[in-house]
């Protein structure tokens, strides 16, 4: 089977990184060869840039150095790690991607949809995930569940109407490319989310 590029995306404390475990270990067990990724970051340069743009000290960036430093970190990611391990024929499940930047940057900070695109086109060369699961929630949900771990970063001082402009820019995504987009009800029990996974994974299956 020839490797395919899965990305998660959803707002804060959506169960991102736990769906994307879950994954990661569904498919090995099929015998596949994965790949797990996060972004920002995935490199050591993605990852410094990750810390600048996550740190509460010093200067924040303003928005358009914001949406720069997320794609100078995709350039980097891509090219030393996505693009290597799907020439390889490997599978990639990367934990947030472009979707983010136009719910983040686009949608919620307020950045043209025009230039994310045009930065998108210069960076990923026609490189787009296969398939994006959005874990989909009411942001209380997901902002209780993470300050409930203690030190916030900056995005995760952000009010209730940023993440509910995230949430929609999300959503409003994924009515746009319905084929490529698996939206799950991340408000359900972990086993009923895992449910939801195992019959995307076996719909990858089946049909391939
Ligand atoms: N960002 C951006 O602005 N532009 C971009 O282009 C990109 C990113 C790529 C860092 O992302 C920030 O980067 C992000 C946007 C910006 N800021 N925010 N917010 P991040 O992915 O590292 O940050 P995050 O969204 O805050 O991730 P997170 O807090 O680690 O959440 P998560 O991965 O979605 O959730 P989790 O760690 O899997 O689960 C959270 C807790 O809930 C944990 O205790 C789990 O055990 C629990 N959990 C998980 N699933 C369930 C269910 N189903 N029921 C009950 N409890 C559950």
């Amino acid at each position: 089977m020839a490797g395919r590029f899965i990305t998660i995306e959803g707002g804060e404390g959506a169960g991102k990184s736990t769906a994307q475990t879950f994954l990661v270990d569904r498919l090995e067990q099929r015998g596949l060869s994965v790949v797990q990724t996060r972004e920002p970051g995935g490199t050591p340069l993605a990852e410094a840039i990750r810390q600048t743009l996550l740190s509460i000290e010093g200067e924040a960036p303003v928005e358009m150095a914001e949406l720069l430093l997320v794609f100078a970190a995709r350039a980097q990611h891509l090219a030393k790690v996505i693009e290597p391990a799907l020439a390889a024929g490997k599978w990639v499940v990367c934990d947030r991607f472009t979707d983010a930047t136009y719910a983040y940057q686009g949608e919620a900070r307020g950045l043209s949809s025009g230039v994310i695109s045009q930065l998108e086109v210069l960076v990923q060369m026609g490189r787009r995930p296969d398939t994006i699961v959005l874990m989909d929630m009411a942001p209380e949900v997901g902002m209780a569940r993470a300050r409930s771990r203690g030190a916030l970063d900056r995005f995760e001082r952000e009010d209730a109407a940023f993440y509910e402009r995230v949430r929609q820019g999300y959503l409003d995504r994924a009515k746009l490319a319905p084929e490529r987009y698996v939206v799950v009800d991340a408000e359900q029990d972990l086993s009923s989310v895992q449910r939801s996974l195992d019959e995307l994974i076996k719909r990858w299956f089946d049909v391939s």
